[in-house]
């Protein structure tokens, strides 16, 4: 009898992500998808993101979640297309695969929009097997979770490219130390670029809006 081997269980993400890679470049809009553990400030960060370039860029969010509306409704303010998966209608997954991307993008009017931005799942782990077809993964790591959480959950932090250091101004209050969540993530990636940010108070925003900016602008120019 013949011998069944199973397939690769990523290669239909795989395959989609491709198609999303494909089509985002024909319509030049660039796609970040934001990573973390909970509570690390992603939907604050999106806000203010949002904000900052409102105005300049055709934007549309996608909010993962495995229940609750709740992140959507906080950035329905910003009046721009915003979809809400939540897995729990699903199969109760801890991360966004590329086929619900798939269908969100459908949806959006890609021809009047320049950046997609995802918020994936609360998770440190599972979220970063699962290629979206993002032009960048994004990592938010805040200041509360501790100084190591890179080197104990290096896949998200190799597989990203900005990492993003919130919640800055809690620092006066707590005994974290900041250089060695740095070495840390240098370590696991040496080649990431990282910004040191407050989505609350808007510290080092600015540099992270620029770096975003020229992102942007590049997709849409090539
Ligand atoms: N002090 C401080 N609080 C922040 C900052 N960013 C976010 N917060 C707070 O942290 C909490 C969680 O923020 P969210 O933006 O909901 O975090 P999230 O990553 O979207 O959370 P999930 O979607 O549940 O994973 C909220 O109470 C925010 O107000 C920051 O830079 N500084
Ligand atoms: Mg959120």
């Amino acid at each position: 009898m013949e011998i069944k081997v199973l397939k690769n269980i990523f290669s239909s993400n795989e395959a989609r992500a491709e198609e999303i890679k494909k089509l985002l470049a024909e319509k030049k809009v660039f796609m970040a998808n934001f990573l973390s553990s909970p509570g690390s400030g992603k939907t604050t960060i999106a806000d203010r993101m949002i904000s900052g370039l409102k105005g300049k860029y055709g934007m549309a969010v996608i909010e993962g979640d495995i229940a609750t509306t709740n992140d959507a409704k906080k950035l329905q303010k910003h009046d721009i297309p915003i979809i809400q998966i939540e897995t729990a209608l699903f199969q109760r997954d801890c991360h966004l695969e590329s086929m619900w991307i798939r269908k969100c993008l459908d949806d959006f009017d890609l021809d009047k929009t320049d950046f997609v931005i995802i918020e994936n799942i609360g998770n440190l782990v599972c979220p970063a097997e699962f290629d979206l077809g993002e032009d960048e993964r994004i990592v938010v790591l805040s200041v509360t979770e501790g100084e190591d959480k890179p080197v104990k959950y290096p896949m998200m932090f190799n597989s990203s490219q900005v990492a993003l250091v919130n919640k800055v101004d809690l620092l006066p209050h707590l005994d974290y130390n900041l250089q060695e969540a740095l070495d840390n993530i240098r370590r696991v990636n040496p080649k990431m670029r990282i910004f040191q940010v407050s989505a609350k108070t808007g510290e080092g925003f600015d540099e992270f809006l620029k770096y975003l900016d020229k992102r942007i602008a590049q997709k849409k120019s090539s």
